[in-house]
């Protein structure tokens, strides 16, 4: 039997990116695949587009609208949440301007069925041979010294945390990690492997690095209107500072 998926897809302001064929052909091909759209907030027509979305299948498509914006690690959260209480046997959460095409969720749905001891499966933007990864320039250097930061920080060697594609294997262990509000605003995605990293610590569970698997992806494309700015560079200095202090207190207080 083929396990049942559900993919969060956190939506702020996304009415000019929102593609709703993709989504409406996506449903219709991939029958054990469900969606949670997730309006953050939105002051745009990404409420209007979601429900056309969910017209065509709304036992398939749920929409969580969220009254005010509270940032795509809360969008994430509450999405993944909802999922969980579905009884789905993975779940995950993609970003919406599709710059990782939906079609690649069930090769991460085939990672996790074939690596039984993996929790979550992270999309990673790696330009070998024969892969398609197209990023600006500036953002992927200022992603190579996060990535470097977020490593030494971890001591764990991870190439991409803020990839927006990303599965995880149902269960206790990741209603834990989704259960409070992140202390970060913008790299909650950090703060997901600092939450396993306490995790272990506290209930011996497998090491970060057996658990998590980066898969290059085969296809990335950046999408224009991105509405994460360089300019963002000092909060999210503070939210990794804070990650740090978190990882470092003796107690487990989330
Ligand atoms: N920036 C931002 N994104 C949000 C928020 N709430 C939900 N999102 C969603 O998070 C996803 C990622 O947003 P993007 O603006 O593409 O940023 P990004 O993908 O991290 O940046 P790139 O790597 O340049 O694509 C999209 O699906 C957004 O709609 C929010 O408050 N702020
Ligand atoms: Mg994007």
């Amino acid at each position: 039997m083929h396990p049942k998926t559900v993919i969060v897809i956190p939506c702020y302001n996304e009415a000019k990116r929102l593609k709703p064929n993709h989504y409406l052909n996506f449903l219709k091909q991939h029958t054990k695949i469900d969606l949670i759209m997730v309006n953050d907030g939105s002051s745009d027509e990404t409420r209007a587009i979601l429900q056309t979305i969910r017209q065509d299948d709304p036992n398939r498509c749920m929409i969580l609208n969220l009254d005010h914006n509270s940032g795509k690690g809360e969008a994430v959260r509450q999405g993944i949440t909802e999922a969980l209480v579905t009884g789905a046997d993975y779940v995950g959460y993609w970003d919406a301007d599709l710059s990782t095409p939906l079609e690649i969720i069930p090769k991460f749905c085939t990672i996790l069925r074939e690596k039984p001891d993996l929790f979550m499966v992270f999309g990673a933007r790696v330009l070998l041979l024969g892969k398609t990864i197209e990023r600006n320039a500036l953002r992927h250097y200022c992603g190579r010294s996060f990535a470097t930061i977020v490593s030494l920080m971890l001591k764990i060697s991870v190439y991409d945390t803020q990839c927006g594609a990303k599965l995880f294997r149902a269960g206790p262990e990741i209603k834990r990690i989704f259960e409070n509000r992140f202390i970060s605003r913008w790299v909650f995605d950090v703060e997901i492997i600092a939450r396993w990293i306490r995790l272990c610590q506290t209930y011996k569970l497998p090491p970060v690095d057996l658990v998590i698997y980066e898969y290059p992806l085969p296809v990335w494309r950046h999408v224009a209107e991105s509405k994460i700015k360089i300019s963002n560079g000092a909060t999210v200095a503070r939210d990794l500072y804070k990650i740090h202090k978190f990882l470092k207190e003796t107690e487990c207080k989330w």
